[in-house]
């Protein structure tokens, strides 16, 4: 049965009265009035920790965020999603990413077959063949051991090895490096085949449809550089696939031995886990790949049993809406201060905004209120030196999510603290702001006169009162950042359940799949120019031209 339109529910209305109380409340009042404050909005979890005592809510408000996510149905969507329902409905598959990490022996059918067994068949392979490339005892085609991976895909397949093999660079294998190609623009191939020795190279080809244009254009040019030094023969030496279509890759020249397989019930932003992890086991290998993937599982468990009031990623996600639809906030900022999550943010960006980026229900009904917001941000301390000025004072109010580990796993001193001082700085300061009376006071301590000080005052003042999470762990171990992307997902899932839209298709990035073809045709072949508007046979005859 369709869900009534979330602006006209119960809880939302309930909400929509609450916020005008809380629209009065400012931040700095909350903590000087509940010194347990911290301690009352924050939840541990899989290895994590999440501060959200730096929002705009009291008890009552995540009683009535919670009261919303009951009347829309997340606790049952939930338990259909672990259950292998189909709850992508407009692609009529099961969404079952958890499953990829659950412990072998974990019991799940879908359409009568045992998708445990599956599961585990394949990364049983992923061990073997990673435990020989990294000892060294798999070989090219000279005899050489590999030394350099590289993972050819686009989107799905790419945005999540490459952030995690970032983010664990520590955890590498000191022989191997790891390369990520992606755009179709060949400036991006052609830098990374320049630094290589076909000899000493395993190219991935990670693609779940094994049609994507940009990867089947670099996986060819990739072939056509490898085979100018190598016969034919060497290819299975040096390309694997990691695919769906079996058919495809053989016709591409890749043994389906070298092929590992992943299933129509992973989607691409949610593959990580799968197959399309393989450089990821490569890098760190098998065993850690394993600790990823248990972190993972452990906020998985997390999310499908605690209690919406203590469950970290439905907090999270209501957060989210909280701002999105009761503050009319736009974005949100992530700011992990941890180099090693350079990428995370634009990960997120991937698994928000094409979960949600979604304006029509799960059944068509265009929506009548806000879904996901943009996604953005980059690494601390880099960004206060950058864009952090609007998040002070812009006029926009932008939540931001912090994200910490405890201990570095570099050993130079001193760097740690000064991070983590800088992180806590921030939250602090979007919280508290400085009013005119604290900056007159530091302006006359400078002895500054007067009339400058009351020049200078609205300038140096901050309003404050800008809401942010702080995401903690021990250290950015495999388990730990498992359980971080895993917390995400599960956020994610929460809000598109919320927002009533399916956050498991992506028809605008099919769309683009389709776009490029009919122009490239002009492009490159005899083709009649099709009649497009002034402004694109413009564009297109300039290209002609220069091509
Ligand atoms: C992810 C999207 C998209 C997809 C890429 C690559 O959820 O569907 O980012 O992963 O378009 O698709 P292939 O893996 O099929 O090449």
């Amino acid at each position: 049965m369709p869900l009534p339109a979330l602006d006209t529910s119960a809880a939302f209305l309930a909400l929509r009265q609450h916020r005008d109380i809380a629209a009065t409340w400012t931040l700095r009042d909350l903590f000087a009035e509940n010194p347990n404050r911290f301690k009352e909005f924050s939840v541990t979890a899989g290895g994590l920790f999440l501060d959200y005592s730096k929002n705009r809510l009291n008890r009552q408000t995540v009683a009535l965020l919670c009261a919303l996510a009951r009347e829309r149905g997340v606790e049952a969507r939930r338990a259909a999603m672990f259950a292998g329902a189909k709850i992508n409905n407009t692609e009529n598959r099961a969404v079952l990413h958890t499953a990829l990490r659950a412990p072998r022996g974990a019991v799940l059918e879908i359409d009568g077959q045992d998708i445990n067994r599956d599961v585990h068949a394949v990364l049983d392979r992923i061990k073997a063949f990673s435990d020989r490339v990294r000892s060294g005892e798999w070989r090219g085609h000279t005899g050489e051991a590999i030394t350099d991976i590289v993972n050819i895909g686009i989107g799905g397949s790419d945005l999540g090895p490459e952030m995690v093999c970032r983010a664990l660079r520590s955890f590498a294998h000191p022989r191997l490096s790891l390369h990520f190609v992606a755009n179709v623009d060949g400036h991006d191939l052609d830098a990374v085949l320049s630094s290589l020795n076909p000899a000493t190279t395993l190219f991935i080809i990670a693609s779940k449809t094994f049609t994507t244009a940009e990867t089947m254009q670099n996986a060819g040019s990739a072939r056509n550089w490898f085979l100018q030094s190598a016969a034919i023969e060497a290819l299975p030496q040096h390309f694997v696939a990691v695919s769906t279509n079996t058919k495809a890759v053989t016709a591409f020249g890749i043994d389906a031995a070298n092929m590992f397989p992943f299933w129509d019930w992973v989607g691409g932003r949610y593959s990580i886990w799968s197959a399309i992890g393989l450089s990821v086991a490569l890098a760190i290998g098998a065993e850690r790949f394993g600790e990823f993937l248990a972190g993972a599982h452990a906020m998985d468990e997390h999310f499908r049993s605690a209690p919406l009031e203590q469950n970290m990623p439905a907090l999270l996600g209501l957060i989210g809406v909280w701002h999105r639809n009761f503050f009319a906030t736009t974005s949100i900022s992530i700011a992990p201060y941890h180099q090693d999550l350079s990428q995370f943010a634009d990960y997120l960006q991937q698994l928000e905004m094409e979960s949600n980026g979604k304006r029509v229900t799960r059944n068509g009904a265009p929506l009548h209120y806000e879904s996901c917001p943009a996604v953005w941000g980059n690494v601390g301390t880099n960004g206060q030196h950058a864009y952090f000025q609007l998040l002070h004072q812009g006029t926009d109010v932008i939540p931001v999510d912090f994200i910490a580990a405890l201990k570095a796993t570099h050993r130079l001193p001193g760097h740690q603290a000064a991070l983590l001082a800088n992180c806590f700085a921030q939250s602090e300061a979007f919280m508290r702001g400085k009013t005119s009376d604290e900056v007159r006071e530091d302006l006359q301590a400078q002895q500054l006169p007067p009339a400058e000080i009351e020049a200078l005052l609205p300038h140096k003042t901050f309003p404050g009162n800008r809401p942010s999470n702080t995401i903690l762990m021990d250290s950015l171990s495999p388990g730990n950042l498992g359980a971080l992307i895993a917390l995400y997902e599960h956020k994610t899932f929460v809000q598109g359940v919320i927002w009533d839209v399916n956050s498991f298709d992506q028809w605008g990035v099919e769309l683009g799949k389709v776009l490029a073809k009919n122009i490239h045709v002009e492009l490159t072949g005899d083709a009649h120019q099709q009649e497009h508007d002034s402004s694109t046979n413009g564009l297109i005859a300039m290209a002609k031209a220069a091509l």
